[in-house]
This record gives C-alpha cells, sequence and structure tokens, in this order.
C-alpha cells in the first residue's frame, strides 16, 4: 500500500519537508546545485502536497540566504550589537542563567517558545529548562486551545478525519477557517468533492479566496456563530432533520440543548449575527438534508471570548444529525494521531513550574512577583510581534534585566535581547516533522552547511548544558534523539531507517475519527450538556453569549454565572479582524527583500467594506490610522466589499520595525476555555491621517 520512495527523488531533488507552523505539513524536495539549495518543490509522491507548495514553502531558499540572517553570536553593548564568539555566549548566558537561580530560584528564569518550527526535537529547548529545575513558562495557547478545550468537553478528546475522507461527505460547511490561504491542500479536496456532487458552505465575516470554492457563503458578525450555530440546530430539529436514532444512543443532554436552540430563531439570528434569517434556513437545510455532512471548523473561528462554546455549538450539530463516527462526516477541527513518541520534554526533572497565560503575556510578566523575572529566554517563536497587547508586551520585556533570543533574524523580540543566538533553517539540519491536520510524519535531512555560526537548538542546548554541569541530561547526538523519539512507534514499523526513506502514514491514525462512538466523556456519549464544563466553570451547554467588546444583544447569564459582554465601546464600530495572511507565516518572511517589495506586505493594509469606508471619507489607498482602546497603527485603506461593514481586515504578521504590529491594537483577552487568546474580540475604528 505505501509506496517506498527513495530518498532522492529520480530527477535529483533531496526529500525533506516544511517545518512552518500550518496544517499542511508539505513534503518538498530540495535541489542543491554547489552546495547551496537552488530550488524548492513540493514532493509529486506525497499523498497530501501532490507535487504542489505554497510561496511560503518556495521561498524558503530566499530565507535561507537572506543578507538579513543572524550569522553569528551577537550582545547587545551600549545600545550597539557586537559580534561575540559561542564561547563568550555560552559563558554569558549560562552564567545569568545559573546567577538567577542561585539568587531567587530558577522560577526567576522565563522561557517562551511556540511552533516557529514543527519539529520535535525543537522540545528539547523544555528539557533544559527542565533540567534547570523547573522555570516560568507558558500556559495555554495564542493558537487553538479553545476549540481543542470544546472538543474535549464534547468528545472527550479531539479527533478529526483523515482529510482524504471528506471525498465521501455530500455536503461540507468550512466555519471560520480560510484554507485557501491557509490550508492550501485542503482545497483539491474540497473541489474533488464538489465534483463528486458536495454542496459546500463557507461561514466567515469575510468574503475570502475560499468563497471561490463554496456554494453559500454566510457572512455572521464576528462573535456570534454560537447564536446562527443555535438558529442552524433550531431549524434541524424543528424541520424533522435530526437523526434521532443517533441522538437516543450516543447523546447526552438533547432535551436540554434542544430548549436552547428553541430560544435561537432564524430571525433572532438574524439579529444578534447580522445575516438573514433566509440565509440560515439555508445553510441547516444544505447541512442537515443530506447525509453525510461534514464540518471543517477553523481556528479562527474561536479567537473570541466566546470561542469555545462557538465551536461547541458547532460541533453540536454534528452530535444532533448524526454525523459522528461515520465516512464523510465529522466535526474536524484538528486531531492529536501523531503520538506516542518517546518523551523528550523532561518534565520529571522540574520540581517546580509557574505559568504565565500566553494570551496575557505582556500583563502577567508584569506582575509576576514572587520572583520577578530575571532573565527570560526566547525561542522558535516571536511574542512582541504575536502576542496581544504589544504595549505592554514591549513595557515587560523592558523591564526583564538579561533577554536571550534565538532566532535566524533580527525580529522584532530580538531587537529587545540582551543576547541573539543564530540557529540554522530546516534546511542545514536533521529533524523529524509532524502535524495535526494529516497524518503523515516526515523526516528532513542536513540538506546544506549551515550558513555562518549557526546551530540547530539542539545543539545551543545541548552545549550551553554541557557548560552548566547539565551535561548528563543532553548525553545524546541528534541521530539519537530521534532513535529515541521513534522508539516506542519502532514496533509499529515507524523507525528512523524507513523514515529516511520518504514521508510515512501514522500507522493506525483512523481515516474516521469515533468510528466506534466510544466518546471519553464522562457519561460515554456526545455531550451536549457538560457537567465537566459545569464543574470547571464555564456553561454547562453551548450557550451563547455576546463578545467582549460588542454592543448590542444584551448580555446573558449562564449557569456558572459568569456574565458574556461586559465592556462598552461606543466609539469604536468596527470589528477589527487580524487573521492569517496568505505569503507569511505570522511574522515569518515579512523581512525579506521580496516581500519589502511586494505590495501587500511592505506596508500593513486595513481592508473597508465600501460604505464603511465612505461613511469615513476614506478611499483606495489613502493612509488611515487604525485607533483601538489599547493603541493605533498607520495602515493604507483597500476599499473592499468582501468584509462586512462592521469589520475591519488588517492580516496579522506586519513587524513593528516596518510599520506594523496588529496586536498594538489587541486586546489580552482570554477565550471562555481553554486560555486561548482572544485577538479577534476587539473594537477599533479608522481615520483619515497622512502618510
Ligand atoms: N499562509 C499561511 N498559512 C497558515 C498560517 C499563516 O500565518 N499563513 N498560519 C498557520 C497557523 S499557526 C494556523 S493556527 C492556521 C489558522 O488557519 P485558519 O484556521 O484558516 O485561521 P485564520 O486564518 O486565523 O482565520 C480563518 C478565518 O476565520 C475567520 N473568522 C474570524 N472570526 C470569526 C468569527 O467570529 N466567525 C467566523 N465564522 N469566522 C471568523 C476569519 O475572517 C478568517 O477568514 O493557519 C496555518 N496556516
Ligand atoms: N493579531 C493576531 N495575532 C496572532 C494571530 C492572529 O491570528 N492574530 N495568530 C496567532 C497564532 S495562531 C500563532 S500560532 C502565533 C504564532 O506566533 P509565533 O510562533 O511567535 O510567530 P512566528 O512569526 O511564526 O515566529 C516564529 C519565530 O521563530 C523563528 N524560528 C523559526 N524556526 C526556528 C527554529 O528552528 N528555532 C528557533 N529558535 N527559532 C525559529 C522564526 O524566525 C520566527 O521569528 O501568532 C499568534 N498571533
Ligand atoms: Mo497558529
Amino acid at each position: 500500500m505505501l509506496k517506498q520512495t527513495p530518498k532522492i527523488s529520480e530527477n535529483g531533488g533531496v526529500r525533506t519537508a516544511c517545518p512552518l507552523n500550518c496544517y499542511d505539513t508539505c513534503g518538498m524536495l530540495a535541489y542543491v546545485r554547489d552546495g547551496r539549495v537552488a530550488r524548492l518543490e513540493g514532493d509529486p509522491d506525497h499523498e497530501i502536497t501532490r507535487g504542489f507548495i505554497c510561496r511560503k514553502g518556495r521561498d524558503f531558499v530566499e530565507r535561507t540566504y537572506a543578507p538579513a540572517r543572524l550569522l553569528h553570536p551577537m550582545q547587545k553593548d551600549g545600545g550597539e550589537w557586537k559580534r561575540i564568539s559561542w564561547d563568550r555566549a555560552y559563558d554569558l548566558v549560562g552564567a545569568k542563567l545559573a546567577g538567577a537561580r542561585e539568587r531567587h530560584g530558577s522560577l526567576s528564569i522565563f522561557h517562551n517558545y511556540d511552533y516557529g518550527s514543527q519539529g520535535l526535537l525543537r522540545a528539547l529547548d523544555q528539557r533544559f529548562f527542565n533540567a534547570l529545575g523547573g522555570v516560568t513558562t507558558t500556559v495555554g495557547s495564542l493558537c487553538w486551545s479553545a476549540g481543542l478545550a470544546a472538543q474535549e468537553y464534547d468528545f472527550g478528546a479531539y479527533a478529526a478525519h483523515d482529510p482524504l475522507d471528506h471525498l465521501n461527505s455530500r455536503a461540507i460547511v468550512i466555519w471560520g477557517r480560510n484554507p485557501a490561504y491557509t490550508n492550501i491542500h485542503l482545497i483539491p479536496i474540497i473541489q474533488e468533492a464538489r465534483r463528486r456532487g458536495a454542496r459546500v458552505a463557507l461561514v466567515d465575516p469575510i468574503r475570502t479566496k475560499t468563497a471561490f470554492f463554496a456554494d453559500l457563503v454566510v457572512q455572521p458578525r464576528p462573535g456570534t456563530d454560537g447564536a446562527l450555530a443555535l438558529a442552524v440546530a433550531k431549524v434541524i430539529i424543528e424541520g424533522g432533520m435530526a437523526d434521532l436514532n443517533y441522538i437516543r444512543e450516543h447523546v447526552h443532554g438533547f432535551e436540554e440543548f434542544r430548549k436552547l436552540a428553541a430560544e435561537f430563531s432564524p430571525e433572532r439570528a438574524e439579529g444578534i449575527a447580522g445575516v438573514p434569517a433566509a440565509a440560515v434556513r439555508e445553510l441547516a437545510g444544505l447541512y442537515g438534508r443530506v447525509k453525510p455532512a461534514t464540518l471543517l471548523i477553523g481556528m479562527g473561528l474561536q479567537r473570541h471570548t466566546n470561542g469555545g462554546q462557538m465551536v461547541r455549538a458547532i460541533d453540536a450539530l454534528a452530535a444532533i444529525t448524526g454525523n459522528i463516527g461515520i465516512p464523510g462526516g465529522g466535526a474536524n477541527y484538528a486531531h492529536g494521531n501523531l503520538t506516542g513518541f518517546g518523551e523528550i520534554k523532561g518534565r520529571e526533572y522540574a520540581g517546580q513550574r509557574r505559568g504565565i497565560v500566553r494570551a496575557r503575556l505582556g500583563q502577567e510578566l508584569l506582575e509576576a512577583k514572587d520572583p520577578p523575572v530575571q532573565v527570560a529566554v526566547i525561542t522558535r517563536s516571536n511574542p512582541v510581534a504575536q502576542s496581544p497587547a504589544t504595549p505592554k508586551v514591549i513595557e515587560a520585556f523592558r523591564r526583564i534585566p538579561f533577554v536571550v533570543v534565538v532566532d535566524q533574524f533580527m525580529t522584532d523580540t530580538a531587537e529587545m535581547a540582551d543576547v541573539v543566538l543564530p540557529c540554522t533553517t530546516f534546511l542545514e539540519e536533521e529533524e523529524i516533522y509532524a502535524n495535526s491536520w494529516h497524518n503523515w510524519l516526515a523526516y528532513g535531512p542536513r540538506v546544506v552547511e549551515p550558513r555562518g555560526e549557526c546551530k540547530s537548538d539542539v545543539v545551543i542546548f545541548t552545549e550551553l548544558a554541557q557548560r552548566m554541569g547539565l551535561g548528563s541530561y543532553f548525553n545524546r547526538s541528534i541521530t539519537e534523539w530521534m532513535e529515541y523519539l521513534l522508539a516506542p512507534l519502532n514496533r509499529h514499523g515507524v523507525t528512523l531507517e524507513r523514515l529516511k526513506q520518504g514521508p510515512m502514514r501514522f500507522p493506525g491514525a483512523p481515516r474516521v475519527a469515533w468510528s466506534d462512538q466510544g466518546f471519553l466523556t464522562p457519561s460515554g456519549k456526545y455531550e451536549l450538556f457538560s457537567e465537566k464544563a459545569r464543574a470547571d466553570g464555564v456553561d454547562s451547554l453551548p450557550r451563547y453569549r455576546r463578545p467582549e467588546e460588542a454592543a448590542g444583544d444584551a448580555p446573558v447569564v449562564g449557569d456558572a454565572g459568569q456574565v458574556g459582554g461586559s465592556v462598552q465601546f461606543s466609539k469604536y464600530r468596527l470589528h477589527l479582524l487580524t487573521p492569517h495572511m496568505q505569503v507569511q507565516t505570522h511574522s515569518q518572511f515579512a523581512n525579506l527583500a521580496s516581500r519589502r517589495e511586494m505590495e501587500e506586505t511592505k506596508t500593513p493594509w486595513v481592508h473597508l467594506h465600501p460604505k464603511a469606508a465612505r461613511g469615513r471619507n476614506l478611499e483606495e489607498g489613502d493612509w488611515a490610522e487604525v485607533i483601538s482602546v489599547r493603541g493605533s497603527l498607520k495602515a493604507r485603506v483597500r476599499v473592499d466589499s468582501s468584509v462586512r461593514e462592521d469589520v475591519a481586515l488588517i492580516y496579522e504578521g506586519y513587524w513593528l520595525k516596518y510599520g506594523g504590529g496588529v496586536n498594538q491594537l489587541t486586546a489580552d483577552h482570554v477565550s471562555d476555555m481553554g486560555l486561548q487568546a482572544a485577538f479577534y474580540d476587539c473594537l477599533c475604528e479608522v481615520s483619515k491621517t497622512g502618510g
């Protein structure tokens, strides 16, 4: 079944995989000429990549050879960057870490990491800090944790169908997800499903490029999908489209849910979500009338203060129609199939630990007193640009006496450091890559020698550990670490030798999630009503409450006692959405020459509906000031009828250094569950300004 492919493709490409934090984790072929990577292509033998990759993937050549690459360790000295040797860098960083630990305890050390690379060995940085005795580190997520928490309440765990299973679907609803930009290998699957007769709906406040592949587009006001989904549920239930047999056998809390949904007529949803009642009925019909039908739920959707319950309300649609555990069905958000690796993080070495909620990074660092943070080490992340409420993050980093950043470039975060350590790109080091969308695991070889004095994070933390007398925690080579990671999986045929031959589908990864209907919830059923949620202080039902920053619908008090929507923002009439850009992964690639020249990335653009622009006396290309209660940003105006009249859209990922930084505007709100950053719960206003 699995085609055994050689490491070198027929036309001489070296087989590797893209490290970017992305759904697709593409198989790639790297073509090397005179010791340099000349070109990157999609691996035609990879079941999901199918020979094509995005512009970012191809531009890893430009990224690797960019003149701006950090090539040597550097130290800031009187405000100026000075090159230092690795020896000096290790001595300095080691002394600061040891000193902080001695004087204030290991919790005075802060480690911030994210998924700048999805390589599994990257997690060895956490091992280092655990070996130090346990440090202050982050909890929660900037990315996806409200949705994960929602699925954990509903199903007992998160799980998704294999992407190719969507070919069996007769209806597909893409909800708060923009695969045309963020998950391009989903698009051919959707197209093929459509050719086989599936109808496709897109639910997004923005008529994104994904709308091109949809039969129906519904554009709710941001943060109101909970009400929309409940109204869809009401139409499904009252229209006889619910699967009562399935509900009887496998669903807990239907009666309570039915009563809740009954309160949400399509007309009420129209008032809250700003979509025509007829569109609510059409969406219910598109999804509810045929079977199997699938939901493709996005991470954009859940970056709201009510994001977790929005996902639960949408999951519920799959439960009441019996679209769970069958081919072509599913409430697909993410899966955790690629597990069972050897544990390398060394959690057991940490005697203590302190958590900083990622969404509130600046605030909580500023508040951390016992002990205050003395040394911060930042790996595979760019928190100054990417965390919400940038002004507070900057203030917090300014107050930390010693900051170390490991990166490939002088990012907005690296600029704030005392020492920067240069790391390799994926082309210059060995790694193993997993993901949570498709089920393919891949090995990436060292395709070329590292530039300058760059080292992989693994080498950096190994050498630093040795300097600090922690060498016994790092007594493996990179090959040995990879073997250690894969050892528990060897009996399923996952070996380093095998992976070196080419990517492999994870053995045992199901094509269909929950096919045994064996849910991991307390009741063993799918839980529309979750006691566990209530015990955690969250509504037991996916009750709708308005977003924190919204005027309109009255606050709702739920059974856990919280009140939704408490702040009034009468001055700010636009919902600011800052989702993911096509040609960058977050802040990555923004500094390359190609992006400095491209119109869409050279400066930030704020997209406004023609009416919203006209009402503010703004025209295409004008410079405007975008303001929120937290800060402001200059951006050029793009008049764009694809956004709602009450939405301002700025793609995220612009650097502060280049006049960007959308998170100067965003709030450090936390979602209702899962400690997710609610970036999109943010009101703003836009007015004309000079360039
Ligand atoms: N090109 C590119 N690809 C990427 C990334 C990237 O930066 N660039 N990042 C990767 C990462 S880390 C992630 S997490 C994924 C994210 O990928 P997606 O899941 O696609 O998430 P986003 O692009 O953040 O947002 C998707 C859509 O959600 C919509 N949305 C926002 N609020 C709401 C709402 O209240 N209701 C509804 N219905 N929709 C809403 C936005 O308008 C947006 O079009 O993409 C990955 N892929
Ligand atoms: N306003 C707004 N903000 C957002 C989002 C949004 O939708 N709106 N999305 C959020 C989401 S989903 C995410 S996932 C986060 C992403 O947040 P981050 O992960 O902080 O974002 P990146 O810009 O990808 O930064 C990764 C950094 O790691 C570096 N890097 C790459 N490979 C390696 C490596 O191997 N080792 C080391 N040491 N460094 C490496 C890169 O050069 C880059 O500077 O952003 C979040 N921020
Ligand atoms: Mo993300």
